[in-house]
């Protein structure tokens, strides 16, 4: 017999009813919430993971022998289990919960430094990076005498590849990327950037905080060596990350803190730390976090990463063509392939200008320098005014924005 699966709908005003702060209003009209790049909102089921695990399953992990220990423990590590899967990483010892990117990039920045860089050595960013994925390579070049070299952007956003084949060399020691632009959307060719960091014995770090909410992340077909993102951008709750490593790279990296849960044995003269993961895991984490966090990734492979991708997909390129039509609009950001996020100024218009009248519309877009510096320098521009869309945004949101931008215009230019 024959039998038909038939395609999964997407229906985006059921998903928004699972999100109940989008039924909010702001300055008195509804909320249109276009800046969820920054970070997103929480879908129900993220809230109720974490109150039932307050009311319910709360004690501290790892530690007690008596029941309610252990199940808090479970729920931990369950949210572990997910993140692997989440990943595709070979192993839950190469899962290890951070407060978010920033500080999954400032624990391999520090360790790494202290094991491998030295005076002369270069670590390589790219000219389109949140300063997160910057200052925390800066600091342990300023340590160690080594220093940063930069892959540049070309005009529409893209990195600039051969330059970047150019850099590398003998004394490169780590290539730090995005994935995708927080600023730009551009969607960097990470899988390429690795192979060639690879063929030079050059480990990977990649910051993932803007490509985990919207694509599917294999890091064992990727090969990558590190991979960072926030639970807050991709639906779950702040304050909890993941950072991806090879075991091979844990085992070999120092501690980041010392403290309790990170230990094997403690005396005044020596202590030995324990197994990964938990080598990386001082002091009693956020269990709470972790637990939403689980909530959070499962929501999104039951939604479908690729259902979420082409809904953003059709936003992005309807976006682009109403705010185009507008007269004396530019868009920052153009490369081919880009994830939902759209940069524009106005003519002449200061970003904060326009961030105002969209704000008192009840439109949330960010504004500004959108922590990457640099990438403003390059364009020569002060900031722009963000729209980043997620699974629940709807074109009816953009229509909202663009007349929004149009009175913008109209008052302003
Ligand atoms: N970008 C934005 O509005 P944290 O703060 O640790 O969760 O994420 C830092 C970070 C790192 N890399 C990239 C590419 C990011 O986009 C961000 C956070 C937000 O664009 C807040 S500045």
């Amino acid at each position: 017999m024959e039998t038909t699966s038939k395609p999964i709908q997407f229906d985006v005003s059921s998903i928004r009813r699972q999100f109940p702060l989008l039924a909010e209003t702001m300055n008195g009209k509804p909320l249109v919430f276009l800046d969820s790049a920054a970070s997103s909102q929480k879908p129900q089921v993220v809230l109720e993971k974490i109150d039932y695990y307050y009311r319910h399953l709360h004690a501290n992990v790892h530690r007690g022998v008596y029941r309610l220990s252990q199940e808090a423990t479970d729920a931990y590590e369950h949210g572990r289990k997910v993140a692997r899967r989440f990943l595709n990483a070979a192993k839950e010892e190469e899962i290890i919960f951070v407060r978010g990117t920033t500080e999954a990039i400032n624990l391999v920045a520090d360790t790494y430094g202290r094991k491998y860089l030295n005076p002369g050595d270069e670590v390589i960013v790219s000219g389109l990076e949140h300063h997160s994925n910057i200052v925390p390579w800066q600091l342990a070049c300023s340590h160690y005498s080594a220093k940063l070299r930069v892959i540049p952007v070309l005009d529409n956003g893209t990195l600039d590849l051969d330059a970047f084949r150019k850099l590398l060399n003998d004394r490169t020691k780590m290539v730090a990327v995005a994935h995708v632009s927080n600023t730009l959307g551009t969607i960097n060719p990470i899988k390429e950037i690795i192979t060639l960091a690879h063929d030079k014995d050059i480990p990977v770090m990649v910051d993932g905080a803007q490509a985990a909410p919207h694509a599917t992340i294999d890091v064992q077909a990727l090969d990558v060596d590190f991979y960072a993102f926030s639970g807050h951008k991709v639906y779950g709750p702040t304050g909890i990350g993941i950072l991806y490593g090879k075991q091979k790279w844990l085992s070999e990296l120092p501690p980041y803190q010392g403290g309790g849960e990170m230990i094997a044995q403690v005396t005044f003269d020596h202590t030995t730390f324990a197994e990964l993961p938990h080598k990386f895991e001082a002091g009693t984490p956020n269990i709470a976090g972790a637990v939403g966090l689980g909530a959070a990734l499962e929501f999104v492979m039951e939604t479908g990463r690729e259902t979420i991708a082409s809904h953003e997909a059709g936003l992005l390129s309807y976006a682009t063509e109403q705010l185009l039509a507008i007269p004396g609009l530019r868009i920052y950001g153009t490369a081919p392939d880009k994830a939902s996020v759209i940069s524009f100024l106005l003519n002449n218009v200061h970003p904060y200008d326009t961030g105002t009248i969209l704000d008192q519309l009840g439109i949330a877009v960010r504004t500004g320098h959108h922590c990457t510096q640099p990438l403003m320098d390059r364009f020569g521009i002060p900031g722009t005014v963000r729209a980043s869309f997620g699974v629940y945004n709807t074109t009816e949101d953009i229509d909202q924005l663009v007349a929004g931008v149009r009175k913008a215009a109209s008052m302003l230019q």
